[in-house]
Order: C-alpha cells, then sequence, then structure tokens
C-alpha cells in the first residue's frame, strides 16, 4: 500500500472515539486526498464523522512537525532550532542517565494518553521502556475512572449490552452522554430501533446535539444523577415494577437497596435534581414498563466529586427490572474489556527494577510537577496535551514552566504542551504505521498498517521507544522486536476467552475479526464481581467506608441541593464537555474544523444573564479562585437557571485566555481517583465592566 500512489486502501480510525471506524483512504500521486468509511465495517458500515472526513487536511497541515527541535526561547514562548534525531537521542540518553543517577528513575515521570488508541502505541513499547528505566508510574484517570469504577463495583467488568443488540430496545435511555457527536454510530442504532417504535430519552445538564434530537430531554442539575436513579428505584419497587425472579436469581442486596431507597421520594428528589416530580413518575413508569430498556451511560455525568456512585446508581437499575434477559436490553458504560489484549506480554512490567516505584495521578499533574520532596525533574508526554486537557491549567501551566524540568514532548504538531519542551519530536500519523486497535463500544479488532510514508524525520511511538531502549543499552530483543511480534503476543491473551481465535494472519486478510462472542451468551452466569452477581450491595465499598448502596452524595463544589443564587461568591456550575468538530483538544488547529466550531462560547440561561447585565454576543469573562476564561457569551435556555456549559477544548490564543481548564478542579472522585471536571462554580461577568 504504501509504494503504490493510486488506490484506495483500508485504514482504522485511531481517534479517542468509541466507534473505532473502519476508513477508507483515498491516494493520487502518493498522497491521501480523501478519507471516506469503509462501507464493509459490519459495525461502521462506512458512516463517519465529518472531523474524520478531513483528516487528510490534519495529516498535511502545514504546521506539522517534522523534525526535531530543541528548545531555543523561554519556556512557552514557542522558539525552537532544528536538530538531528542523532542528537536528540544523544541530549535524552545522556539527561536520564545523569538524573537516574542524581535522583533516582522515580524522578522521570511520563505522561501519556490515548491521543492514538493504537494498541502498540501506546500501551506497548512506551510501557516497556519506562519499565525498564524504572521510571514513575502514571495513573491515567482522566477520562473514564470515576465511572469505570462504579460500573465494575456492580457488574465486575468492564462490558455491557452489545451495540448491534440495541436496535431491539424499545426504550434508550441516554444518561450524559452527548452520543450526536461522540458515539455517532450508536445514534444510527437507536433510529432503527426508532423506526420500530422505541422512544429516546436523554438526561443532561443541557439540551446538546442530543438532547435535540431525543423524544424526550430531561434537564437536570450537574451532580445530582445518582438522587435520579435511586428516585427511579423508589418508584420502580413502590409500583412493583421491579423483576423478583430476576433480582433473586442475579443480583445481590436487593432487600436492603428495596428499604434504603424509601427516603427518595419523588418530592425529595426533585428538590436535589430539578425535575419536576410528574416527570421523575413518569420516566420511572416508562422505564419499568419497557420490555427491553438500554440505558446508554456516557462520561459527562462521571466527571464530578460523586461520579463514581452516579454510575454505580445508574448501572443497578436494570438489575431491578431485569431488562438484561431481553434482546438489546440493559446498559452499558464501556465495552472495553472484551477485546483485553496480553497486557503483561505487550508493556512488559517484568522489566521493571523497581516494582514498587511510585505512581502519580495525572489529573493532579500540577501539584506533582510542585513537589519539593522527591521532585518530578523530567516529563515525558506523548499523546495528550496537558496543558490544554489537565484540569486547573494554571497550575499545570506553572509546573511545566519549571526552568529545572526536563521535558520531551512527541507529537505531530507544536502543541500548547510542546511550546514548554525543552526537546520536541515529530511523530507520525497512524497512517503512516502498522498497529493494532480494539474498541471500547463495539466487538472488531482492526488492523492499520502503513498507507503512506512517513512525513518528513517523524517518528511512530513505537519506533521512538525502541530507538530510546536501545540506546539506553536495555535489553535487545525486546527493544528490537517487531510490530508484527508484538501484534501476535498482543492478541495471544489466555485470561480473555472473547479474544480467541483473533490472529495476525486473520486481521491482514480481514482487516476487520469479530471477537468470539459466545461467552456473552452467559453474560449474567459469568459476572465477575466478588459475589459472581449483579452488586446492588457492595461490601467492597463499605469497607472503603462508602455507601455500599445506591446513594446521592452532594458535590465538593457544586450543586448543593438548593440553587445557590445571589450572595455566594461563585453561584454557577461551570460544565465544559467537548464539542461536536474536535477530538478533545485535536483539531482545535485545523482551520476547517475550527471554522466550523467558530470560537469558544458561554451558554447562560437568560434568567442568569439578566442578573448580570450580560447580552447574546458580549464578551463575558468567567472566573473563580483557580483562573479566568474569555470567551462570548451565547444567551439560551438550553440548561436550568444556575448552569453555564462551554463545549469543547481550546488551545490558547494570542491575547485571550480560553482554556476551560484554568477553572477546573484537580480533586479526585469518589471512585477510581477519576476527575472531576464539571464540579466547578464560576461567576460570570461582562469583559467592559471587569476593566
Ligand atoms: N466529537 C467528539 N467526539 C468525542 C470526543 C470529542 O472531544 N469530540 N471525545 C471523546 C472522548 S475522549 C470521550 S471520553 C467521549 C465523551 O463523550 P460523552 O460520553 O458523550 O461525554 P461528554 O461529552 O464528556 O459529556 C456528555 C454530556 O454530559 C453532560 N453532563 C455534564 N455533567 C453532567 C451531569 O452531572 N449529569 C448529566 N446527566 N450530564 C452531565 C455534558 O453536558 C455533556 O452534554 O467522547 C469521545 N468522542
Ligand atoms: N474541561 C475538560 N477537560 C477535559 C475533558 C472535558 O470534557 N472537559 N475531557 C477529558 C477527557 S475525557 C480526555 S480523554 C482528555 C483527552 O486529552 P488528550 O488525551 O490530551 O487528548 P487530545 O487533546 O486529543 O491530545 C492528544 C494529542 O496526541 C497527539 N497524538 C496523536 N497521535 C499521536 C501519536 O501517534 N504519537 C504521539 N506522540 N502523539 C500523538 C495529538 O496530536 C494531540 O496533540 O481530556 C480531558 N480533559
Ligand atoms: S472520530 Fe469516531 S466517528 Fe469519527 S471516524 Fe473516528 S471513530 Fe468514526
Ligand atoms: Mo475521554
Amino acid at each position: 500500500m504504501i509504494h503504490e500512489t493510486e488506490g484506495v486502501f483500508p485504514a482504522v480510525c485511531p481517534l479517542d472515539c468509541p466507534d473505532t471506524c473502519g476508513l477508507l483512504l483515498h491516494k493520487k500521486e502518493g498522497k491521501i486526498v480523501k478519507v471516506t468509511g469503509d462501507p464493509d465495517h459490519p459495525v461502521t458500515q462506512g458512516a463517519i464523522c465529518n472531523k474524520v472526513r478531513n483528516m487528510a487536511e490534519r495529516v498535511y497541515h502545514p504546521e506539522r512537525l517534522l523534525y526535531p527541535l530543541r528548545r531555543t526561547g523561554a519556556k512557552g514562548e514557542g522558539r525552537f532550532e532544528r536538530i538531528s534525531w542523532d542528537e536528540a537521542i544523544s541530549e535524552i540518553t545522556s539527561r536520564y542517565r545523569s538524573l537516574v543517577e542524581e535522583f533516582g528513575p522515580e524522578s522521570i515521570l511520563p505522561y501519556s494518553f490515548y491521543g492514538n488508541m493504537g494498541v502498540l502505541s501506546v500501551d506497548g513499547m512506551d510501557r516497556r521502556f519506562f519499565h525498564a528505566l524504572g521510571a514513575s508510574k502514571l495513573k491515567q484517570s482522566i477520562c473514564n475512572s470515576a465511572g469505570n469504577a462504579g460500573w465494575t463495583s456492580v457488574m465486575g467488568m468492564n462490558g455491557g449490552t452489545i451495540p448491534e443488540e440495541t436496535v431491539h430496545a424499545d426504550v434508550i435511555l441516554v444518561w450524559g452522554g452527548n452520543i450526536v457527536s461522540t458515539n455517532m454510530h450508536q445514534v444510527i442504532l437507536a433510529e432503527k430501533a426508532r423506526k420500530n417504535g422505541a422512544q429516546v430519552i436523554v438526561i443532561d445538564v443541557h439540551r446538546n446535539q442530543t438532547g435535540q434530537w431525543a423524544d424526550w430531554f430531561i434537564p437536570l442539575h450537574p451532580g445530582t444523577d445518582a438522587a435520579l436513579a435511586v428516585g427511579m428505584m423508589h418508584i420502580l419497587f413502590r409500583d412493583n415494577l421491579v423483576n423478583e425472579m430476576f433480582m433473586e436469581q442475579y443480583t445481590l442486596g436487593y432487600k436492603e437497596l428495596r428499604e434504603h431507597v424509601q427516603t427518595y421520594t419523588p418530592a425529595y428528589v426533585s428538590s436535589i435534581t430539578g425535575i419536576p416530580e410528574s416527570d421523575i413518575e413518569k420516566l420511572a413508569s416508562v422505564y419499568g414498563r419497557a420490555k427491553a430498556a438500554y440505558i446508554h451511560i456516557g462520561n459527562g455525568l462521571q466527571h464530578h466529586d460523586n461520579g463514581g456512585m452516579a454510575v454505580r446508581s445508574i448501572a443497578c437499575l436494570p438489575g431491578l427490572t431485569g431488562h438484561w434477559l431481553q434482546r438489546g436490553g440493559g446498559a452499558s458504560k464501556s465495552n472495553g474489556g472484551y477485546n483485553s489484549m496480553n497486557s503483561e506480554a505487550l508493556e512488559r512490567p517484568d522489566l521493571r527494577p523497581n516494582p514498587d516505584a511510585r505512581t502519580i495521578n495525572m489529573n493532579r499533574i500540577g501539584e506533582a510537577l510542585a513537589m519539593t520532596d522527591k521532585p518530578v525533574k523530567s516529563l515525558f508526554v506523548y499523546c495528550s496535551n496537558p496543558v490544554v486537557v489537565a484540569p486547573d491549567a494554571e497550575r499545570v501551566k506553572a509546573g511545566f514552566a519549571r526552568e529545572d524540568l526536563f521535558t520531551v514532548v512527541h507529537d505531530l504538531f507544536m502543541t500548547d504542551t510542546a511550546k514548554y519542551a525543552d526537546i520536541v519530536l515529530p511523530a507520525t500519523s497512524s497512517f503512516e504505521n502498522t498497529d493494532v486497535f480494539g474498541s471500547y463500544w463495539h466487538q472488531y479488532i482492526q488492523l492499520q498498517e502503513p498507507v503512506i510514508e512517513k512525513l518528513g524525520e517523524s517518528k511512530s511511538n513505537v519506533e521512538l521507544f525502541s530507538l530510546l531502549g536501545q540506546a539506553m543499552g536495555f535489553d535487545q530483543a525486546v527493544f528490537a522486536e517487531t510490530e508484527e511480534e508484538m501484534i501476535v503476543k498482543a492478541l495471544d491473551n489466555p485470561a480473555n476467552p472473547y479474544l480467541n481465535g483473533v490472529t495476525l494472519s486473520g486481521l491482514k486478510e480481514h482487516r476487520h475479526v469479530k471477537l468470539d462472542m459466545t461467552p456473552f451468551e452467559t453474560y449474567l452466569d459469568r459476572l465477575p464481581t466478588s459475589s459472581g452477581r449483579i452488586e446492588l450491595y457492595s461490601a467492597k465499598l463499605a469497607e472503603g467506608g462508602l455507601p455500599p448502596l445506591p446513594s446521592y452524595v452532594p458535590l465538593k463544589e457544586g450543586y448543593d441541593g438548593v440553587r445557590r443564587g445571589r450572595g455566594h461568591k461563585y453561584p454557577l456550575m461551570f460544565i465544559s464537555p467537548p464539542n461536536h468538530n474536535f477530538l478533545n483538544s485535536t483539531f482545535a488547529n485545523v482551520p476547517k474544523h475550527q471554522k466550523l466550531e467558530k470560537e469558544p462560547v458561554l451558554q447562560i440561561h437568560p434568567e442568569d444573564a439578566a442578573e448580570r447585565g450580560v447580552a447574546d454576543g458580549d464578551e463575558v469573562t468567567v472566573y473563580n479562585d483557580r483562573g479566568v476564561f474569555e470567551v462570548k457569551a451565547k444567551v439560551t435556555d438550553k440548561m436550568l437557571p444556575g448552569t453555564v456549559v462551554s463545549q469543547g477544548l481550546w488551545w490558547d490564543r494570542e491575547g485571550r485566555r480560553q482554556r476551560a481548564n484554568a477553572l477546573t478542579p484537580d480533586r479526585l472522585s469518589d471512585l477510581g481517583e477519576g476527575a472531576v471536571f464539571f464540579s466547578t462554580v464560576v461567576e460570570v461577568k461582562r469583559l467592559s465592566v471587569m476593566k
């Protein structure tokens, strides 16, 4: 493929998106000129999003990094000089050798996330390198940790309803997920269900694109979802809409739960959530009377102080009704557990000289960089843009600006983060590499082989870390392994029966290979919880000092049951979810995508706007004790009063502070030590008033 200058070649979308679409790359004169969906992909079936249809613009962006660079200006300023790969590698390895000698290997911290979902790129050679080095470990908890911990506390594994089955559901409840933007193929499946009469209900803090599409949109106050879920349970038990036989056979703790939910009356739940009592009654009734209700649990509602418990509470609902027994019924949060590969063989934790090395939570990177005891002396950032995406961004920026911190960034672009690096290394796009992809939604494994030559002197993650491993003198065999050898080992995972029969040769022949889903036939009998049942009651949580039964716990910062209102220093809750045309902060530098999003805006309710003398289109400043965010106001009634929303993770712009994370806290969630971006309070003023 790589040597052919014309033709259409298969590919995989590498972005951190549940759909993991099959793609076709159309080549002319050796360049990708068009990206379309692969109609042969059984789930994504040729449909792709607008972001990736324009992917060639990102691949051939005039600002793509093509050579290694060394910083010549101040940190953050963005002035660099070109150096050779030899110079870059020898500078990094000599700095690392002296840091290890003087401060120990834990003074070096890798910081990465899933800018490229290729298993070899982010859970492969990179991990081998940092293990062999003995670097500090990174807890990768910025995305879905709270929700996954909440879900697994009930169901035991990251896996639920199979997407294609949801066409058989008669009620589809989208809870805290903006799937029109973030999981478009689930929308296509829901549309099929709708044609058969299914009702689509969306529960969110603002009427986003998905709320607009729903049959019924239910707005609520941020961080109050657990109260709603437990309130629904109150009504389900009260009106005998539960399935006693199912609860007896498959669940643990339903009798205790029946008692526990007594206090969550519709009146009480309404006072917390802001949802009228009649709507709570109606929702529970529609859910309880459905034949096969399916709940899609999004990521939005778990980016809160109480996010783990919110997801846990919702995950219990189908355990009460027994919708799990019906085709398309049940729930899902993440389906990543079905395709878990052999991480020991891929990542080689056995190479680590110090198995007890410390772990640093990526949500606390600002704090970690300020530590004076056992300080972090060097950061290696790849597949992530923390200066934009990490919470409490001003603190993060201060850490990155430290003169004594040796920072390396590997990326395709000079991101806001790369501007703080001492050495910047050019990364390939995934279309230039070999890699293997699972999906955290559908059940197909896919292979990517290089379609175009590497641009400039860019290198893939695998090449880079294999080069570094060899330059450091680590085990030659481990760091000289080829991509294909690594894939063979990754797919050989006896611990995961779903991966049976998925092989490299199968992938080479078919591009996408379905997991062996026969074990799913006995899903309810093989739940890996301690009791083997759906744990409505969790002894493990009780041991950890948390409520063992689904419960509403108010946020530490934010809506606390009564609208905060006037007189409070920061009376508004600030929600900053992703937007439609970017993928986190990826594409925020691509003109076509920028044009589609125009500029960051703050959605504010007419009542809140009027109280502050803010009119539609005014420049406003949004602030709290952590920082300042400057955007244009959009006055709209898409939220309940008291909540303001700004979608999208924008890079900073000359003269305008437009990183939402300047306002977000770096606290950790109740379960899973996850990020709590949305548990944030702010005040808003017209910019002219501030000056
Ligand atoms: N187009 C696009 N697609 C993407 C991404 C992107 O940036 N752009 N990002 C990808 C990634 S990494 C992820 S994790 C997923 C995320 O995608 P989703 O799972 O859709 O999650 P979010 O978009 O973070 O949030 C979804 C909704 O939750 C709402 N929300 C916030 N707080 C609450 C609350 O307390 N209760 C309720 N009920 N709702 C609340 C937000 O307003 C938002 O509308 O999407 C992936 N796909
Ligand atoms: N306020 C607020 N903050 C959030 C969120 C939110 O909803 N609100 N969402 C959070 C969530 S859910 C997530 S997942 C995180 C995502 O945060 P990140 O994981 O940082 O995601 P991106 O911003 O897309 O940055 C990915 C970077 O990886 C680079 N990259 C892509 N491919 C490769 C490669 O092969 N090699 C290398 N070396 N680099 C590559 C891209 O160019 C890009 O700069 O953000 C979190 N931050
Ligand atoms: S971003 Fe998501 S929807 Fe768009 S092409 Fe990639 S996997 Fe498909
Ligand atoms: Mo994410």
